[in-house]
């Protein structure tokens, strides 16, 4: 989807186990400026449930699995992330919503900016009416 994109890490498997490296810049496209990670969810939970104005974020499945829709006014997917080595690349204006998480998962989120409340969009009216791009991806 626009402004969306999965992740391929690098992973150094041997018989001891495997490392996967993230580098801001090399494998992030943007600086990193906080981590958070979410786990403990109760089967059946959803989250998220907005957008963001100006926030980049990776998310990177470290164990366990979970999945993300994404939303514009004109597209729907949904991506499953299941994999340590991937991660999901999501920038502004896209509406997310995560549901089943495996027991025990925890998703890692690397982000572009720290918290702020005011760049979030909660209601999904509000993103639809304010969304700044027509179908073609023209500037509205
Ligand atoms: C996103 C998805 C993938 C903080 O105090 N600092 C933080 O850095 C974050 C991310 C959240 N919070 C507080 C705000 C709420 O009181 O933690 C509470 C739960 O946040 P929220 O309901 O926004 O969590 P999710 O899982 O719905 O969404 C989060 C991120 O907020 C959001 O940016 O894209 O994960």
């Amino acid at each position: 989807m626009h402004n969306t994109q999965l992740i391929r890490f690098k992973r150094h498997t041997d018989e001891y186990g495997s490392l996967t490296p993230v580098e801001a810049g090399v494998d992030i496209p943007f600086d990193i400026k906080r981590i958070y990670y979410i786990y403990d969810v109760p089967p059946d939970v959803m989250r998220g449930f907005h957008s963001h104005k100006n926030l980049h974020q990776v998310l990177i499945p470290l164990n366990g699995a979970v999945s993300i829709r994404l939303k514009t006014p004109f597209e729907e997917t949904d991506v499953h992330l299941d994999k340590p080595y991937e991660g999901l690349y999501i920038g502004p204006n896209i509406w997310r919503e995560m549901y089943g998480f495996t027991p025990g998962s925890t998703l890692l989120v690397l982000a572009s900016e720290y918290y702020d409340e005011a760049d979030y969009i909660r209601c999904l009216n509000v993103y639809k009416n304010t969304y700044p791009f027509t179908q073609n991806g023209d500037i509205k």
